[in-house]
């Protein structure tokens, strides 16, 4: 690559069409509409359709978990799985998360309180989450960032001596594993999502998976408007179901779990391959065992050793049409409301603030080729080794 040919140095964009962070997988699509045709043949769209159920069936087999619910997506699952938890008062979560993480406790009106990450995790770190605890706390919702488990026996721990109830929210975690055992059946319930950009999607959808009997049944009267049959509501509830075509396309691309894995995994072993040895970039690694789904490729931008800060090199890929995000920045800490509640919480988030300012998220999946990951790795090489001149570039168009 030669200078002329950097995009902010005033060169052409190395790609014609955006490459995109969670560019969706797409599976058989002959058997896609083979089950579409099905479904509309049938004349069932929605409402515990068949391939809802066939879905939930699946998805509890896959897990080890006993019960499975689909919704409608991951954040009104984890909405109603708050609430079916009774949680109340305080819940202690990492802000280092999608905002749905938080979202979905304040608005029940619970106050999420910001627990610090592990830097080198990037999960909620247990050894701050004692000091978080009051008289108020009553649960903890712990996020498999990335597709890596968080530390979950330790985690259970504490939430055992404290009496509180623990949550997961696994939207990043499907066909993971932790110490040999498959997420979805840790803690009182896991939350998994099967959105557009997840490993395996549904296009929207979401779903609970608990061995907690009394819960699952809680929950689906919940995600149903509280119907326990015809005309009889017992329950507060609300339309948190999983509609046909949706799980429909969480079927096809289920049985392709195996071939997107691989997929990420080659693409992972790429972007390191290439990626090796440049100044001030490290790549989030994982184990192969445990978090085979390899679903986000995660940067980390040192600027005193790259020469550019992760938003000078976000620039730098944008520019080339490589639209790679800097996920989960600010915090969600800083973001409304929770900034105004909290303006100080960033005193007691160190580790979450210098993270999320280095992280820089690369595209992956089945859309995108091997050539063009090797050309992505070409630009951020040859930005690093010129940063001086791209630095300069970039001051000039700020
Ligand atoms: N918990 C965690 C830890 C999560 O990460 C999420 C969701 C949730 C809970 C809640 O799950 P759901 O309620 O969504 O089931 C995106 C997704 O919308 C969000 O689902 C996901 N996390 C988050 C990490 O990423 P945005 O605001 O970045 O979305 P957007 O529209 O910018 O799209 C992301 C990228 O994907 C873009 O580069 C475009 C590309 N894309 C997107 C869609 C929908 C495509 O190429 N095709 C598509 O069809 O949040």
């Amino acid at each position: 690559m030669t200078e002329e040919t950097l995009a902010v140095l005033g060169g052409a964009p190395a790609f014609n069409q955006p490459l995109h962070v969670g560019r969706p997988n797409v599976g058989n699509v002959d058997r896609l509409f083979s089950r579409f045709r099905e479904m509309l043949d049938r004349h069932w769209l929605t409402n515990a359709g068949p391939f809802a159920l066939e879905f939930e069936q699946r998805l509890a087999e896959f897990t080890g978990a006993k019960h499975c619910i689909a919704m409608c997506n991951a954040t009104v699952a984890l909405e109603i799985a708050v609430r079916a938890l009774d949680l109340k008062g305080e819940v202690i979560v990492p802000s280092f998360t999608f905002v749905a993480t938080a979202h979905a406790l304040q608005w029940q009106k619970i106050t999420p309180v910001f627990c610090d990450i592990d830097p080198h995790t990037h999960n909620i770190n247990p050894k701050k989450i004692e000091s978080l605890i009051t008289p108020r706390t009553t649960g903890i919702l712990g996020v498999h960032l990335w597709g890596r488990p968080c530390s979950i026996d330790e985690l259970q721990a504490i939430a055992d001596r404290y009496r509180l109830k623990l949550l997961f929210d696994a939207a990043h975690d499907f066909g993971c594993r932790y110490n040999g055992k498959m997420i979805g059946q840790f803690g009182n319930a896991e939350v998994l999502s099967f959105h557009a950009t997840k490993f395996i999607n549904s296009a929207e959808g979401g779903a609970v998976v608990t061995n907690d009997d009394a819960l699952a049944a809680k929950i689906r009267l919940m995600k149903n408007f509280g119907f326990s049959g015809y005309d009889n509501v017992i329950y507060i509830g609300i339309n948190g179901k999983m509609n046909e075509l949706s799980a429909a396309m969480g079927l096809t691309n289920l049985e392709s779990l195996d071939e997107f894995a691989e997929t990420n995994r080659l693409n992972f072993e790429l972007y390191k391959k290439h990626l090796a040895g440049i100044p001030g970039l490290s790549l989030l690694n994982y184990d192969n065992v445990e978090c085979p789904n390899y679903q986000y490729v995660v940067c980390q931008v040192e600027k005193s050793s790259a020469g550019l800060s992760r938003d000078q090199l976000i620039a730098v890929l944008h520019a080339e049409n490589v639209l790679a995000r800097r996920y989960f920045y600010p915090g969600v800490h800083r973001m409304e409301p929770y900034r105004s509640f909290f303006p100080h919480a960033h005193l007691l988030l160190p580790d979450t603030e210098a993270v999320a300012q280095r992280v820089l998220v690369l595209p992956t999946g089945n859309s995108i080729t091997q050539s063009q990951i090797g050309k992505v790795c070409e630009i951020i090489r040859y930005a690093v080794s010129h940063s001086a001149e791209v630095g300069r570039a970039l001051a000039k168009t700020a």
